[in-house]
């Protein structure tokens, strides 16, 4: 197998995501950064490789890209105890995958690269007020489920957990008061306990 490559910014909780998962299966990978502060990802040469212009990017094999961070955890963890083979409990990892794009990403991640990547809150504080309410519902939803879980899909770690735990645990980087969820809290404890866990601020 060829060796992968991830093109990745190491604040960004999507590129975290792959970079968790690579590292816990054990997975060598050569890592390339771009520095998406810097437009890196917008260049025509990083375009020609992925036209969305978004890290994190997967090259499986000279000239194969896979973008999007949740179809790249599918695609690594297919076969591994990463991801469930039961039908129902496969759909519901991806029920996940798919609430974390389009109910909690885009207020927590963002309030987070506003807040702290850049170091711009002021700057952008209407935009940043307006992701409070919906960022607090999917921490509340996320919250009521892990009352009564121990992990979110079968009560075992798997790629759902990797996906979520990514922008959740830096939460409060974005603003948000993770104090007020404690069973999140404890989540977040248990994922860390996991066997070659890495932080979000690892050199690669
Ligand atoms: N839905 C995408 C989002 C990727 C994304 O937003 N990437 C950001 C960094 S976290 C990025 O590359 N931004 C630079 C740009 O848009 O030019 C995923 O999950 O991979």
């Amino acid at each position: 197998m060829e060796t992968l490559r991830l093109y990745d910014f190491l604040p960004s909780g999507n590129g975290y995501k792959i970079r968790l998962l690579l590292t816990q299966l054990g997975m060598p990978f050569e890592w390339v950064e771009v520095n998406i502060t810097k437009n890196e990802t917008r260049t025509p040469e990083f375009l020609s490789k992925n036209p969305n212009g978004k890290i994190p990017l997967l090259e499986i094999e000279p000239g194969k890209y896979l973008a999007e961070s949740n179809a790249i955890l599918m695609y690594l963890s297919e076969g591994t105890e990463f991801l469930p083979y039961d039908r129902y409990l496969r759909a519901q990892v991806l029920q996940w995958l798919f609430f974390e794009q389009y109910s909690h990403e885009p207020f927590i991640a963002t309030s987070r690269y506003w807040i702290s990547i850049l170091g711009k809150a002021e700057e952008y504080r209407e935009a940043i007020e307006q992701k409070r309410e919906p960022g607090y519902a999917a921490l509340g939803l996320m919250e009521n489920h892990l009352k009564s879980h121990i992990f979110l899909v079968a009560d075992r770690y798997t790629i759902a957990d990797i996906a979520l735990f990514a922008y959740t645990h830096v939460a409060g980087e974005g603003g948000f008061d993770l104090t007020l969820f404690p069973s999140i809290q404890a989540w977040i404890e248990r994922v860390k306990t996991q066997s070659r866990y890495i932080s979000i601020t690892q050199e690669m």
